[in-house]
């Protein structure tokens, strides 16, 4: 068994392991102080998704810092992944800094999952002695002042977000390693796609993510989200402050739920809410699609989102006027009616129109 399988065959037991471990440990993301992970888990922090996860407790953790920070130390570890990003993935321009020390085998990738078709991909920006994934590459191009290697490499009836299912791996691996920069991912996605590798058509999460594999290592790592791309160039400035003040006016049946605002797909804001309807308030200068996220769904402690409306300058908008709903249970399935509804029973976003 080489190296390569080794390491697939490994992760191949990290997804199970997000679902069973997560349930328990989601309280961690609403402590304001940083906080230090050593269990596996994932939540919200900052504003940011983060994800935790290790097949060898007591080898790895990760601390949240402030805003988009983390950072990890792994010590003879099996195999060990963490990192801060978003709920949802896409065309993002990521920008990182910081330090990485990936030992003899670990990377620093902007990492994440489609679904429609299943597809798991990384763009590495930075790794130890060994260069992952290995086979022979692709092809190579240039973007963001770098130079990437691109690989496929496939995975037969193995776990995966969706559970046990045959899928693809797609690697963009820069050849001269850094540990900070801007990724424009939307740039990988098409030459990706320019070599047949299409991504899937439902972006689920996508974090920075350090990734250590029977090594040893460290790493300091800020994450933001810079300007969203698109094809047609255009581009929208920070994600905070500015001119338009947004109120959700939401609450939960647990207590603990955790909602997020997004514009155009970037986080503005993220609640956790209480079980007595309030008002959370943001600012941004963002334009295009408002919604609002519910990304901490479980049964047990059982919990739901009802938000009563948004309010954008004033001007208030109705969450049961709206058709776009994707985690509101209807006809058996979260997402599965017509929307009109103030409730989120399942993680998914309630779509209030452009602002
Ligand atoms: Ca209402
Ligand atoms: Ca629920």
């Amino acid at each position: 068994m080489n190296k390569t399988l080794k390491v697939q065959l490994s992760k191949a037991s990290k997804v199970l392991g997000f679902v069973v471990a997560s349930v328990g440990l989601l309280s961690l993301a609403h402590t304001a102080k940083a906080q230090t992970i050593s269990s596996n888990t994932t939540g919200t922090n900052n504003g940011f998704y983060y994800s935790f996860w290790t097949d060898t407790p007591g080898t790895a953790s990760m601390t949240l810092g402030s805003g988009g920070n983390y950072s990890t130390t792994w010590s003879n570890t099996g195999n060990f992944t963490a990192g801060k990003g978003w709920s949802t993935g896409g065309r993002k321009s990521v920008t990182f800094s910081g330090s990485f020390n990936g030992g003899s085998n670990g990377y620093l990738a902007v990492y994440g999952w489609t679904k429609n078709p299943l597809i798991e991909y990384y763009i590495v920006e930075n790794y130890g002695s060994w260069t992952p994934p290995g086979g022979t590459s692709l092809g190579t191009f240039t973007t963001d002042g770098g130079t990437y290697n691109i690989y496929k490499t496939t995975r037969t009836n193995q776990p995966s977000i969706i559970g046990t299912a045959t899928f693809d791996q797609y690697w963009s691996v820069r050849t001269s390693k850094r540990s900070s920069g801007t990724v424009t991912t939307g740039n990988h996605f098409d030459a990706w796609k320019a070599k047949g590798l299409n991504m899937g058509t439902t972006w689920d999460y996508m974090i920075m993510e350090t990734e250590g594999y029977q090594s040893s290592g460290s790493s300091n790592i800020t994450v933001s989200e810079g300007a969203a791309t698109s094809s047609s160039g255009s581009s929208s400035s920070a994600a905070s402050g500015g001119s338009k003040t947004v109120v959700v006016r939401a609450r939960g049946t647990n207590g603990s739920e955790s909602i997020t605002l997004k514009v155009n797909g970037t986080a503005v804001k993220t609640w956790t809410v209480t079980t007595s309807y309030a008002d959370y308030t943001a600012t941004t200068s963002l334009t295009g699609g408002a919604t609002v996220e519910f990304t901490n769904d479980s049964t047990s402690p059982a919990r739901d989102v009802q938000i009563d409306y948004i309010s954008v300058n004033g001007s208030v908008r109705q969450s049961e006027a709206q058709s776009y709903n994707t985690g509101v249970y209807q006809n058996g399935a979260c997402g599965g009616g017509s929307g009109m509804s103030e409730w989120l029973n399942c993680n998914g976003a309630i779509g209030y129109g452009n602002i």
